[in-house]
């Protein structure tokens, strides 16, 4: 169906055939726009900004380009199209009909991943809230806001979902998704990376690339969940989350090129002389690297999680591309985990359902190698030995069972004190953050970049780099 754009709310759920619903998002939507005015990008309320917008959820032609002033973006509900043959595709419900409404026993888990889900939509929000204010170029302003307006759309996808199938408590949990804030010691998101400030562009790329990742890995499980309107909600929202791991791939492969440029006029790769002719040395954005993809993983869960077996078994949340797996119903099989032993380590065997956080994590970090195997190919273009690299899934844990040790970043198990005393070359220091941050001015004249980036290969949608992407009002 296509999204209707006459009504109050855009969408493509037939909202007019039901007025209580209709009413009760209408009522939840001046709170949003109080949030977002509040809580989304710092300034620019009243700039022009290139964005796209959808327009129908087939894959062909969803988007339609144009300037828009971000608090006019028409914010909506878009579920991708109905199979009404789709079947549940694992666990102990498979090859039964999809279910069309909560079942009753389902209800609690159901709702409680909706709104882990939904409340990190407008937590990333929050958190890039004043990067507008030292954008690198209007290219990546532009960038940063069409990801911000996405994520208050997928805040509408989890809404919808809450009001519509799970009356009263979902009423209420919608309304707990604007009042939770990122960072807010009283009332903080749910997840932890949630809470981690961003307030340079280095850590919104990281973020695009780690966090947002994990997004895709997310949606893509929950995409096969047995509810279908959850299932058809997220299968749209991935369609959103590729330009945003873009922007992440992107913007840290234009510091690689500009580090390797500096590299090459000054003839060293000394961090120092780097940092004197206004670069990001590669040293510092490893330990970047460590620090975003350490946080990340923690998002998948532990490692063993009874929760995610239960999710599992009944059909709620999948594995991402669960049709890539032999095996859907992964009754009396295991799974083999490494987990800390003293100074060293030891196999336990658990029931392969217990391990599915583990097992989409597996597959996550493998995705998070093809950017590094991009940049580390210019950095040996340009003739130099270094490499980028992910560090292990067990260092700087704080969930699951690695969170009760100390590793290096190849996962080798130290003392506390060992740890202490090599953190400041393996995670961002106090000095790394504020060399960066003072890298960070804006620049808004149309084509120019920051010194510390090097522009992109192309613009938006054909339009040229030097495009006013932003008009400035
Ligand atoms: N921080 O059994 P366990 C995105 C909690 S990103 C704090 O191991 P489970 C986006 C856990 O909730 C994708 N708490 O975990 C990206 C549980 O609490 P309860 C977001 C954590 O349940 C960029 C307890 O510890 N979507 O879309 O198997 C921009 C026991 O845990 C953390 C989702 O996450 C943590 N890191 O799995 C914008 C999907 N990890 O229930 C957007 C929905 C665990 O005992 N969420 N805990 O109170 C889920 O599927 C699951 O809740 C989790 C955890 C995968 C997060």
């Amino acid at each position: 169906m296509n999204i209707n754009y006459q009504e109050k709310i855009p969408n493509n759920v037939d909202l007019a055939h039901d007025r209580r619903l209709q009413r009760a998002l209408e009522h939840w939507q001046p709170h949003f726009i109080d949030w977002w005015k509040d809580l989304g990008p710092e300034g620019f309320m009243n700039s022009d900004v290139y964005l796209r917008t959808a327009v129908s959820v087939d894959a062909k032609g969803w988007a339609q380009f144009g300037k828009v002033k971000m608090p006019d973006y028409r914010w909506g509900i878009f579920l991708a199209d109905r199979d009404p043959n789709r079947k549940i595709g694992f666990g102990d419900k498979m090859g039964e009909a999809a279910w069309q409404e909560v079942p009753g026993e389902f209800r609690a888990p159901l709702r409680n991943l909706i709104v882990t889900q939904g409340d990190t939509e407008p937590a990333s929000v929050e958190q890039q809230r004043m990067l507008g204010q030292t954008c690198p170029s209007l290219y990546d302003l532009r960038n940063l806001f069409q990801v911000n307006v996405e994520e208050g759309r997928h805040l509408w996808a989890m809404v919808y979902l809450l009001h519509a199938y799970f009356g009263r408590d979902g009423r209420e949990e919608a309304e707990e998704l604007l009042h939770r804030h990122s960072g807010d010691p009283d009332n903080p998101r749910i997840l932890g990376t949630f809470n981690e400030p961003i307030d340079d562009w280095l850590s919104f790329f990281m973020f695009t690339y780690f966090t947002d990742r994990d997004g895709k890995f997310q949606l893509k499980s929950l995409a096969e969940s047995a509810f279908d309107p959850l299932a058809r909600t997220c299968q749209f929202m991935l369609t959103e989350e590729a330009h945003h791991m873009f922007v992440g791939e992107t913007g840290i492969g234009r510091i690689v090129k500009r580090t390797l440029d500096l590299m090459k006029q000054t003839g060293t790769d000394d961090p120092e002389t780097i940092r004197k002719a206004g670069g990001i040395d590669l040293p510092l954005l490893q330990r970047y690297i460590n620090f975003w993809f350490s946080s990340c993983l923690d998002l998948f869960g532990s490692e063993s999680s009874s929760n995610a077996a239960t999710y599992f078994a009944n059909g709620l949340k999948g594995r991402a591309d669960e049709m890539k797996y032999e095996d859907h119903v992964c009754i009396d099989t295991a799974y083999d985990l490494e987990v800390p032993d003293g100074m060293g380590t030891r196999i336990d065997e658990i029931p392969t359902r217990n391990a599915m956080n583990e097992i989409v994590r597996s597959a996550y970090v493998e995705d998070c190698k093809i950017g590094l195997i991009r940049w580390n190919r210019l950095i040996k273009k340009a003739g130099y030995d270094v490499e980028l690299t992910l560090p292990s899934t067990h260092f700087r844990r704080n969930i699951g069972p690695w969170s009760t040790v100390k590793t290096t970043p190849e996962g080798k198990i130290i003392s506390e004190e060992e740890f202490n005393a090599k953190v400041a070359s393996w995670l961002p220091t106090e000095g790394d953050r504020a060399y960066v941050k003072s890298l960070m001015v804006q620049v808004t004249e149309p084509g120019k970049m920051a010194g510390w980036i090097a522009p992109p290969d192309r613009g938006i949608n054909s339009q040229a780099v030097d495009y006013e992407y932003v008009s400035i009002h």
